[in-house]
């Protein structure tokens, strides 16, 4: 096995040219054994592994910056540097990431996780370098569907006026999860191979030295052809006119011209775009058929490429389907995704109401602006986003929906601890941020029939800007609907108080009985609208509550404890002992979220313990 030799890239370096074919079979048949096991981001680094082993051929990690757009492609890269061994921990509690960490490598030179972002990474680092006079290349390696995201344009409209030495190496296999949306993919269909052309630019440019940009005549030159080249030949790539030296497309599985091409790219002294053509899911069957589905896959059969855990209802899936029957009510009912449209349920929807249906891309900014459009022409916009994402529409949600105090309906998915995708993926800011934002309603479902009340509620009860927020996964135990109310007691119990909401109600119900077997009755309050918090809704609560534990799974700044701290002091009905459970001010890592609540002490028996010593050092 040539793989077992690989501890470094500069094994990767010293292999002998007709050897790599081999290593890259076996990377794959690698990253296909360990994550039908683990299960992980399968397709897209299928499709990356000529194109990683060619990155650790020209350059070094080390000293060259790398940045991921994503993060999601980086198995090859984890491999090739030192990390095979830990593959069978992949996406686990204290586990390896499934995403870069510059603490697990310093071949991994940034964190990913959110898309969009590397080329104005790379640029920062890429002006750092110049600034201190250091000498090494920066590369972006970015796929075609993190570049619907608009931030990937101010990021090259920068890069490209810059002149900054810079390489971005677009990853283009025609798939964002599903296939891609816009205008930019036609444009990248578009894009012809044009080899003569390179060879002469490059031997062109070595007339004028190592860096010909410096020279007068050149850039007299290149400016005279640029011109003419707009006039006569308007149809040159978006990136020649943004400012780059544009390459491509290359076949992104010819290791040979892969590495040629990113040798020229390094030699020169400005912006360059590497356009790469791969093949998502590239040498395995069932992934080249079902690129979408092998993005992100669970533990799986590799002779079949069937799932290990069969499939099951979700709270994503049953959001989907209430929104078919509410788009069936009312014609003014549309459905917006940014890109995650299997994601979050919204596949079905696509197809029965294509009108209706929109999918943006990865822009969720935009997504939110085109929300607040539809309701502001009297439509009733949802959109569907997970949480995490959400960031990115965090002004648009102020500005344009807020402000105009317009009916959007955000159906915001993996809402709290998401599990193996870690820091980057956690759903722990949304109730902070949404709940700060005057007139927006928060409302939390605990199970599917409380999804169904709430997102009816939402659409067709309230007015204003209202977010659904609900978890990944199904629903537990808690079946009932109890969505009438704003705050309900589901148990009477006068030594403490529990108060939670959505999913983690169920470890408020297990701890109190905990408690109970311990002889201390637990009063169990269910919180189903986190915002606003007002007086009304508190009225016939918290009388004589002298002990409160708030139990969530977000960051403390801002939390629904603070909040409801805050408003029962208004009233002058504080309890006694407030404790806030919560994450603190920790980013949480990978790990199922039954582990990461036990981490951080938000399980049942947790907050039963933490109950018994307040209560035992109090007494
Ligand atoms: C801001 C943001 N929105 C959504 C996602 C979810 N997401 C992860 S990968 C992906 C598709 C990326 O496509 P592309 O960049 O072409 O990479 P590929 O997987 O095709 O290699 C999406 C939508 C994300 N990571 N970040």
């Amino acid at each position: 096995m040539i793989l077992e030799t690989i501890h470094s890239p500069a094994d990767v370096k010293a292999l002998e040219k007709d050897r790599l074919p081999i290593l890259c079979q076996e990377v794959r048949e690698f990253l296909i054994e360990n994550v039908s096991k683990t299960g992980g981001h399968l397709a897209s680094n299928l499709g990356a592994v000529e194109l990683t082993v060619a990155i650790h051929r020209v350059f070094d990690t080390e000293k060259d910056r790398l940045v991921f757009d994503v993060g999601h492609q980086c198995y090859v890269h984890k491999i090739l540097t030192g990390r095979s061994g830990d593959f069978p921990t992949l996406r686990q509690l204290d586990g390896l990431s499934g995403f870069p960490k510059p603490y697990e490598s310093i071949h991994d030179a940034f964190v990913a996780g959110h898309a969009s972002n590397s080329v104005s990474v790379a640029l920062g680092m890429a002006r750092a370098r110049t600034l201190q006079k250091e000498d090494h290349s920066v590369l972006a390696l970015i796929g075609d569907g993190a570049l619907t995201g608009g931030l990937a344009y101010e990021g090259l409209n920068n890069a490209g006026a810059s002149g900054e030495p810079l390489i971005v190496i677009l990853n283009d296999n025609g798939m964002s999860i599903d296939p891609n949306v816009g205008a930019m993919p036609s444009h990248l269909a578009e894009l012809r191979s044009k080899r003569a052309y390179y060879h002469f630019k490059k031997w062109y440019r070595g007339l004028f030295g190592p860096q010909p940009e410096k020279n007068p005549l050149y850039r007299f030159n290149h400016k005279v052809k640029s011109t003419l080249k707009r006039g006569l030949y308007p149809s040159s790539t978006l990136f020649e006119d943004m400012g780059f030296s544009y390459l491509g497309p290359i076949d992104g599985h010819d290791l040979p011209r892969l590495c040629d091409m990113l040798s020229w790219a390094k030699e020169q002294q400005c912006p360059v775009v590497v356009h790469v053509k791969t093949k998502k899911g590239k040498g395995y069957l069932p992934a080249e058929k079902e690129p979408g589905r092998f993005h992100g896959v669970g533990p799986f059969d590799v002779a079949s490429g069937a799932g290990k855990k069969g499939e099951k209802a979700s709270f994503s899936s049953e959001f989907g389907k209430i929104l078919m029957e509410c788009a069936a009510e009312s014609d003014k009912v549309c459905a917006i995704t940014a890109a995650m449209a299997e994601g979050t349920g919204l596949s079905d929807f696509a197809k029965a109401y294509p009108e209706r249906f929109f999918d943006v891309g990865i822009a969720e900014g935009h997504g939110v602006s085109m929300a607040a459009g539809l309701a502001a022409q009297g439509m009733i916009p949802v959109f569907a986003v997970y949480s995490t994402f959400l960031q990115r529409g965090y002004d648009m949600l102020i500005h344009d929906v807020a402000l105009e105090n317009l009916h959007v309906v955000l159906g915001v998915d993996r809402a709290g601890l998401v599990g193996a995708d870690g820091e980057t993926h956690h759903g722990c800011f949304d109730v902070l941020f949404l709940s700060e934002i005057p007139g927006f309603t928060v409302l939390c479902p605990a199970n599917f029939a409380e999804l169904r009340a709430m997102t009816r509620q939402a659409l067709f009860q309230c007015s204003g800007p209202v977010a659904v927020r609900y978890p990944r996964g199904g629903e537990g135990s808690f079946r009932e609907d109890t969505s009438a109310q704003p705050l309900v007691r589901l148990r009477k119990g006068g030594d403490v108080t529990i108060l939670s909401y959505g999913v983690m109600i169920e470890e408020a119900l297990k701890a109190a009985e905990l408690l109970a077997e311990q002889g201390v009755e637990a009063e169990v309050l269910k919180l189903n609208r986190v915002s606003p918090l007002d007086d009304e809704m508190l009225h016939d609560f918290f009388e004589n509550t002298k002990t409160l534990l708030v139990l969530e799974d977000s960051f403390v700044a801002g939390c629904v404890g603070q909040r409801l701290a805050a408003t029962l002091a208004k009233y002058g009905r504080c309890p006694e002992r407030l404790i806030l459970k919560n994450l603190g001010k920790t980013f949480a890592p990978a790990g199922t979220v039954s582990e990461l609540w036990r981490r951080f002490g938000l399980d049942a028996r947790s907050v039963a313990q933490t109950l018994l010593e307040v209560r035992n050092h109090g007494e």
